[in-house]
């Protein structure tokens, strides 16, 4: 790339292929990249990247407005701030941890089985578009209150929404599709929060509308955007973290075969996979100011997207970043699931992950019912990995075979 600097471009498809080739060289010669076609600058460095996302102030999170708002049809969590912010994230974080966590392992567990079952007496399976992404789905809807006889739709509409926020360059055509999937949410979701309303029960949409910020409750556009919201955030980059789990434990047998020995390693294979591999690549800020990022000064107004992967593979950071190490020394397990983690896959702000415990514990269930139920697991022989996406990114399918269960 050394070379080439002027025409080397994110939006390649060399890039897309395999963005993790560039990461280096970025770094090194190109640490705040600027993409012409799209105005907007990519940052690469750890240390940048924890600067950019620290300093919401200059940083802003107002790049939602265009890139969310418009299928979230409300503000969502990372919009907000400061009171607002407080008040309403502690509403949320609540259903992801402590009790209401415990109250979500048996329904997590309960979906896998139910999930798996189908393909016990098979053989084979591809853990993504055989299981994950329905995995992925189901779990959200539980967490929801929602009824998973719908789980297809739903299924359907949320890729549509996913899409917009997840591609950089978006067709007319996609735009429409992404926006009439939105109001196909909306009109499935109205009439629920206005039956949550009279009748609540524990789940999150409930919560939500017995909620009140400044003693009055949420409105049902602001209860939507939530709800879309967590949607996206616990369903899209789920089915992704558990297939990468799996093909880089399978691709280092001797780490399987510690995890195999020992699951309490589970968790800290789970932090090296968001590490190494995290399935959320960007996350783009709007300058409020005129700003310096590592002396180069940049525009009030400009575009920046963090680039998560590229700041996680920083040597400056972590210890042969390009090895995929479950027991590296500079991985704190305690942390890695929170706001406060040395890897930035759940950004490293005041609006960091809200599902961060819960997406660890959702992999770790899942994970361990994968690894007792699909006895000699292997990748199918004839295989070819390939990984799609910028902004979320995992791989397109994950064929496993493993010995039949007879029925
Ligand atoms: C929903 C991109 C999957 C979030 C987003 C518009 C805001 C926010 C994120 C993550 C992951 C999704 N941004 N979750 O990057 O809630």
């Amino acid at each position: 790339m050394n070379t080439s600097f002027k025409t080397f471009s994110i939006l390649s498809e060399q890039f897309h292929q395999d963005p993790y080739r560039y990461f280096s060289e970025l770094r090194d010669f190109d640490p705040i990249h600027y993409e012409q076609n799209i105005d907007s600058y990519f940052i690469s460095r750890y240390k940048d990247v924890r600067y950019v996302l620290q300093n919401t102030e200059i940083f802003t999170t107002k790049s939602l407005a265009k890139r969310a708002e418009p299928v979230m049809r409300g503000p969502v969590l990372s919009q907000m701030k400061g009171k607002e912010h407080t008040a309403k994230r502690k509403i949320v974080v609540k259903s992801f941890i402590g009790d209401s966590l415990k109250r979500l392992i048996p329904l997590i567990k309960e979906n896998a089985e139910v999930l798996l079952s189908p393909h016990l007496s098979k053989g084979r399976i591809d853990l993504v578009n055989d299981f994950g992404k329905t995995f992925a789905v189901y779990v959200t809807m539980d967490m929801l209150g929602l009824n998973k006889k719908d789980h297809q739709l739903i299924a359907d509409w949320h890729s549509g929404v996913a899409n917009f926020i997840t591609t950089i360059q978006l067709s007319s055509e996609e735009r429409s599709h992404s926006l009439w999937c939105s109001e196909q949410l909306a009109n499935y979701l109205l009439p629920i929060i206005e039956e949550r309303r009279q009748n609540p029960k524990s789940d999150l949409i409930s919560i939500l509308c017995k909620s009140e910020y400044e003693g009055v409750e949420m409105s049902d556009t602001n209860i939507l955007a939530l709800i879309l919201n967590v949607l996206l955030a616990a369903t899209e980059p789920a089915d992704k973290t558990l297939a990468l789990l799996m093909y880089y434990l399978l691709n280092n047998p001797l780490q399987m075969q510690d995890v195999m020995e020992d699951r309490s390693l589970l968790s800290r294979a789970i932090a090296e996979t968001l590490r190494f591999k995290p399935p959320v690549q960007l996350i783009p800020r709007q300058l409020s100011q005129d700003a310096k990022i590592a002396d180069k000064l940049l525009p009030k107004g400009s575009t920046v997207f963090c680039m998560i992967g590229a700041a996680n593979r920083d040597p400056e950071a972590f210890d042969n970043p390009d090895t995929f190490n479950i027991h590296r020394p500079d991985l704190d397990v305690k942390t890695a699931f929170t706001g406060i983690a040395r890897h930035v896959a759940f950004d490293s702000g005041i609006h960091n992950c809200v599902g961060a415990a819960f997406a660890g514990t959702e992999i770790e269930v899942v994970a361990n019912i994968v690894l007792d139920q699909l006895k000699n697991m292997k990748l199918e022989e004839s295989f070819q990995y390939k990984e799609s996406g910028l902004y979320t990114r995992g791989p397109v399918s994950l064929p496993l075979t493993f010995d039949p269960i007879k029925e």
